[in-house]
């Protein structure tokens, strides 16, 4: 069998499930400006299918889907360079999913550390979809051949399930059609934490408005929640591996690092011996003055709903030309009468 070469094509989605927070702009938005303006081929989703796998009000998730949206072109997203589109505008995501369910394993499914997380210890409970919302997420890279995923490292185990469906999937039906996606797991804030407790991931979904950076936050509540972060008695150690089992201090000197778009080792070289009462006013300065403006721009492009939804029924058309012809190519090799 001769081995097909998949072009390069950049496909990565967020949840409306809330508002977006600094990991999912540091750990996704950022990467993804980033590549689009490598002049790859880039398709960005808000995954709404995704974000209804645990109850969501409706009024609040149309509203969530058009500040995403927001967000991205805020953040540096052109919707004449990259596709942008809400992920159930475009069907053939679920269709290609249904066939996925029928490729991966219970098994491969029960070892998801996210659904355990998310399901915690009332997993009967949970819904159907969380547990089969990683077959969807490899649904939503395939349908579109996409061969690059920019995400956080939360996401690198879903990514490594999309590569054996797509491993399964060309192996059961004797074709290579689907590519084995490469993950782009990049940066200094690949996972951004809690800033009230440094083992935890900060989520858009965490109880505690403190625990995170909103982008939609003004100066001021950065600043405040970044003084109020938690941290240890010590001053910042003098190199990268003093920050060895402090979270707390690693995970504020990454994100120093990705917002001053430098490396760890630089950042520790300019502030490493600082007491944080010197180095959180730096800090809070710095992302103050990379939030602000988004945050801004946000709430300017929220104020017209209908160019916001023109942008996504746009992007969804010229996401289901790429997609149709992939699932229909699918169904013929499955097997399916009238494809
Ligand atoms: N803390 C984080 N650090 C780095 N990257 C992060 N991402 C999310 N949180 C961090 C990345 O953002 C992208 C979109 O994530 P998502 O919203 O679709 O789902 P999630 O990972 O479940 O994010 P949340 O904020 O934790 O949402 P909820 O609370 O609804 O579950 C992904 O690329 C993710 O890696």
């Amino acid at each position: 069998m001769t081995e097909v070469v998949h072009t390069p094509r950049v496909f990565s989605g967020i949840q409306p499930s809330g508002g977006l927070t600094l990991g999912n702009y540091l750990g996704a938005m950022k990467r993804f400006v980033d590549m689009q303006n490598e002049g790859i081929e880039t398709i960005y989703c808000m995954v709404d299918l995704h974000a209804i796998t645990v109850w969501q009000d409706p009024d609040k998730l149309r509203r969530a889907t058009r500040e995403l949206c927001a967000g991205y072109i805020a953040s540096g997203l052109d919707p004449a360079k990259s596709i942008l589109f809400n992920q159930s505008q475009v069907a053939e995501h679920t269709q290609l999913a249904w066939i996925f369910n029928c490729v991966a394993r219970m098994g491969w499914m029960q070892r998801m550390t996210q659904f355990k997380d998310k399901a915690g210890k009332n997993a009967q409970n949970a819904s159907l979809g969380l547990f089969g919302y990683p077959a969807l997420m490899a649904a939503d890279i395939l349908v579109y051949h996409a061969t690059h995923v920019p995400v956080g490292e939360d996401q690198k185990q879903h990514l490594e399930l999309t590569r054996d469906i797509a491993t399964k999937f060309n192996h059961d039906y004797g074709v290579e059609f689907f590519p084995i996606t490469e993950p782009v797991i990049e940066g200094a804030a690949t996972r951004v934490m809690s800033l009230r407790d440094g083992s935890k991931k900060m989520s858009k979904s965490d109880p505690s408005d403190m625990s995170r950076i909103n982008m939609t936050d003004d100066a001021d509540a950065i600043a405040k929640k970044i003084r109020k972060a938690k941290t240890d008695p010590e001053p910042l150690p003098s190199d990268v591996d003093g920050l060895e089992a402090r979270p707390e201090a690693r995970n504020l000197v990454n994100i120093y690092a990705a917002l001053s778009e430098t490396s760890v080792e630089q950042v520790m070289r300019d502030v490493g011996g600082k007491e944080f009462s010197a180095f959180k006013p730096m800090l809070a300065e710095l992302a103050v003055e990379k939030m602000s403006p988004i945050s801004g721009e946000m709430a300017r492009l929220m104020q017209d709903e209908t160019e916001i939804d023109r942008i996504l029924a746009e992007g969804a058309g010229r996401a289901r030309a790429i997609a149709a012809p992939i699932l229909k190519k699918t169904y013929e090799i499955v097997g399916m009468v009238g494809a």
